[in-house]
């Protein structure tokens, strides 16, 4: 890993990357390249924002998300891991692990020669000493982000430690969409998910709706979903790699008012299609194994014919 004074020799360099600091002291990272423009928080190595040129924004921010340091942000793509959603033994545990809320490291950037913006963060687990009371095995976690044309995660994971360990994560995205109530995601129909309004399994052959509330956990999908979007005439396409398992989320009015870092019509903008290991796709590493999941994000027009 760099020391910190060569990446910020590194940002002083590059014109197309900016480190700036938000409200409340929120340090974030600005990029802007040849094909987008996006911004990274460094709590959470949370990818915020993603615009290609001439697009409308790509990822859904809260108007009311908490970017305060220590708190989680109420969009873009939060990382969740190495659980998703609940702990399933102690719900006392913070919701969908505990990397999202802390300081993550800016190891490289990278100005690659097609006009690519690659930023390389890990998690340093030996600054966050109290997290041995959540997940007391050692590990390396990294998170790479390129921003080009599209957008591309990918979040490398490795059991450094002597213990078999299982694992649950998610790349959380919240998608811009012109209004949930017209859009339809199509690549999951026919999978059989998790319902968590229900809380059965449960099949659906159509396209997914999220013109109500929506928590489905699609289960042992490689597929790539399409958000369908009418009214911004465009599709959003999320293709991935090492994961089996397609979240769809909608909170909607009532679930969406009792956030107070969900902004209160919200839930009309945005859909969550989120790229994920969960339930019984959990990972299950073992010693010095690594796992890499990945997820690819683009934008193409869409008519309405
Ligand atoms: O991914 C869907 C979900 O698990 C929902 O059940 C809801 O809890 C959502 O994540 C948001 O969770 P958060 O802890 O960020 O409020």
């Amino acid at each position: 890993m760099k020391r910190q004074t060569e990446i910020q020799q590194q940002l002083t360099a590059l014109t197309e990357v900016q480190w700036q600091e938000w409200e409340g002291g929120l340090q974030v990272l600005e990029i802007n390249n040849d094909h987008a423009k996006a911004t990274i928080s460094l709590i959470g190595a949370q990818v915020l924002s993603f615009q290609p040129h001439g697009q409308q924004p790509v990822l859904w921010l809260s108007e009311t998300a908490n970017l305060q340091p220590g708190k989680s942000i109420r969009g873009g793509i939060p990382v969740c891991w190495p659980w998703f959603a609940d702990h399933p033994e102690h719900a006392e545990f913070p919701a969908h692990g505990f990397v999202r809320d802390r300081l993550w490291t800016l190891d490289n950037v990278i100005q690659q020669d097609g006009g690519e913006t690659r930023l390389c963060l890990s998690f340093p687990q030996h600054d966050h000493s109290d997290i041995t009371q959540y997940w007391p095995d050692s590990f390396a976690l990294t998170l790479t982000v390129t921003v080009g044309a599209s957008l591309t995660l990918e979040l490398g994971m490795q059991n450094t430690g002597d213990q078999i360990v299982k694992i649950t994560t998610a790349l959380h995205s919240y998608f811009q969409v012109g209004n949930a109530a017209e859009v339809f995601v199509d690549g999951v129909e026919g999978m059989r998910y998790f319902d968590k309004v229900t809380g059965k399994y449960a099949v659906d052959s159509s396209v997914v709706k999220p013109d109500q509330f929506i928590d489905r956990v699609y289960l042992d999908t490689t597929e790539e979903a399409v958000i369908n979007d009418p009214v911004l005439q465009r599709q959003i396409h999320i293709q991935k790699s090492g994961s089996l398992s397609t979240v769809i989320w909608n909170p909607w009015s009532k679930r969406a008012q009792a956030m107070a870092d969900f902004d209160n019509e919200g839930y009309r903008n945005m859909v969550c299609v989120e790229t994920a290991n969960a339930l019984e796709n959990a990972l299950v590493l073992q010693p010095g194994e690594t796992h890499v999941m990945g997820l690819e994000i683009g934008v193409t027009r869409f008519k309405v014919y």
